[in-house]
């Protein structure tokens, strides 16, 4: 079981790597590991066994945050409609995206980061990714918008070494372009 100590925090090397491809088909041990980040994201959704593991509420984790430099991402939101959304994928890659917007009006925040870091972080409005989803056990195509396209560009950052605090503009952190969409 992943714990809050498994999660390597800002400043640790690992997160300024770029992360290995990770070999198809998998081996048991990678699709191990990120069933285990699939089930710390549900465990920490869980009000009880967060509560009595002491962990953080978290939507995303990427491989490399628990110091496996490998491309593997797990992902668990809940949709508008009350549905869940999990995917856990090997290799994500965004094959195309929009030129417009979007942003959380609360900002980002990230498991491996422990303060708050205010700011507006602009990503693609709209997104298609591709990816070999262990949970369908098959290559997915996703496309994407709202928060599960930024959950998604956040996690896919962690694989190429970009933290989210990386893309809040230095001179005005607050100010978002009238053009993009702000959600929440
Ligand atoms: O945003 C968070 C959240 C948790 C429970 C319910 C609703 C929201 C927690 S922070 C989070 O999940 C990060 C996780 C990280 F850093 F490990 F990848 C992912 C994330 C947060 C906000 C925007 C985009 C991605
Ligand atoms: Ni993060």
């Amino acid at each position: 079981m992943i714990r809050m100590k498994d999660i390597v925090r800002e400043g640790h090397p690992v997160l300024r790597e770029i992360a290995q491809e990770v070999e198809m088909p998998p081996s048991q041990e990678d699709i191990d590991t990120l069933k285990k980040m699939q089930q710390f994201l549900a465990n920490s959704q869980d009000p009880e066994i967060s509560e009595k593991y002491q962990l953080r509420a978290g939507v995303g984790l990427a491989a490399p945050q628990i110091n496996i430099s490998k491309r593997m991402i797990a992902v668990r939101l809940e949709e508008e409609d009350g549905k869940e959304f999990y995917y856990s994928l090997i290799n994500p890659k965004i094959v195309s995206h929009s030129v417009e917007k979007s942003y959380l009006t609360s900002g980002e925040g990230c498991l491996s980061v422990d303060r708050d870091v205010p700011g507006v972080v602009l990503r693609h409005a709209r997104i298609t990714l591709k990816g070999f989803d262990i949970e369908r056990g098959k290559e997915v195509k996703l496309r994407l918008k709202g928060m599960p396209a930024i959950v998604f560009q956040h996690e896919i950052d962690h694989l190429n070494g970009i933290m989210f605090y990386d893309r809040i503009d230095k001179e005005n952190p607050l100010l978002a372009p009238e053009d993009a969409i702000p959600i929440g």
